[in-house]
């Protein structure tokens, strides 16, 4: 029933999403975004963020990360550039060198924090953030288990804010969002999300989002309604490189042709 009280219908979603529609002339109108993500165990999430960036129509993409991480993001993807630019954020996705985690996570920028990023330190840092911790990295940040998380979801969604002050996305069947004044959820339980790089895939819609200049809340809200709508539409598991190609789909069609 709480849920309920909150939930956004996806009408909702569909025009907060549409609210980031704009033409854009050139690329530096399209969005500029700095990931900062992958280390050596985890090169693909960097490649899922980047992919779901690139798809979905950002201007500009900048890979910061170790060196190995760079050049097979740049290997596969070559119009990406090395080292950090001028706008948004996603740090964290695969991500295990913290300190490159604190060294963004001061900046002016708009930005998503997940995973690597996850850390008190990092948090405490971080200005201008939307924070997506699974009820796992949330029991870790709030110093408590998963099975309290679970119990209440919103309670931990709002010590979250009240303990780091930025936007909360907590993760999982019913992802909740809370800005400080309002409670969103999307209603959707959808197993076919429940296996590895789907979060992966968020942080770059969030990204995105932010840099075509939406709000924390808003980004937040209108990635994660596309990302469970087009998980719902797959017959079979997820496939993720056609999982961003039918987001990005999904977003284009916005687009007047
Ligand atoms: P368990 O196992 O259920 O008892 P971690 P991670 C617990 C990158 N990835 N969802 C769980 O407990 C990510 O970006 C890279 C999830 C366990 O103790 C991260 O940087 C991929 N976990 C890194 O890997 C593809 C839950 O939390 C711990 C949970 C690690 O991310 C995969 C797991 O948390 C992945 O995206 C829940 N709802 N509830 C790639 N191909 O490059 C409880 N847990 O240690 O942060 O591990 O989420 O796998
Ligand atoms: P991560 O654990 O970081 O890979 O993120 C998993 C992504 O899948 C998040 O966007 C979760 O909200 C989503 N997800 C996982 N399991 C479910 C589920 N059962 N229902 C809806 N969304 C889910
Ligand atoms: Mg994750």
């Amino acid at each position: 029933a709480e849920s309920l009280a909150y939930s956004i219908e996806s009408t909702d979603a569909e025009k907060i999403m549409a609210s980031g529609i704009a033409m854009p002339y050139h690329k530096r109108e399209a969005g500029l975004v700095s990931v900062v993500a992958g280390s050596e165990h985890f090169p693909g999430a960097a490649l899922l963020v980047v992919k779901t960036l690139l798809l979905m129509g950002a201007g500009l993409v900048y890979i910061k990360s170790d060196q190995h991480v760079e050049e097979l993001v740049i290997s596969e993807f070559p119009q990406v550039v090395r080292g950090d630019g001028p706008g948004a954020k996603v740090i964290g996705p695969g991500l295990e060198d913290v300190s490159l985690a604190l060294s963004m996570a001061a900046t002016d920028f708009p930005k998503v924090i997940d995973a690597g990023g996850l850390r008190s330190e990092v948090l405490e840092h971080a200005k201008n953030a939307v924070i997506t911790p699974h009820e796992g990295e949330a029991a870790r940040l709030l110093n408590t288990s998963v099975e309290e998380v679970r119990r209440n979801r919103y309670n931990a969604a709002k010590r979250l804010y009240e303990r780091f002050g930025h936007v909360v996305l907590l993760k999982g069947p019913g992802t909740i969002i809370y800005d400080g004044q309002r409670w969103l959820v999307i209603p959707i339980n959808e197993p076919r999300l429940a296996t590895g790089g789907t979060g992966d895939v968020l942080s770059g819609l969030i990204g995105f989002f932010l840099s075509r200049g939406m709000t924390l809340a808003d980004a937040a809200v209108s990635a994660a309604y596309l990302h469970a709508k087009c998980a719902s539409e797959f017959s079979t598991g997820l496939n993720l490189n056609k999982f961003i190609e039918r987001i990005a789909e999904s977003w284009w069609a916005h687009y007047d042709r």
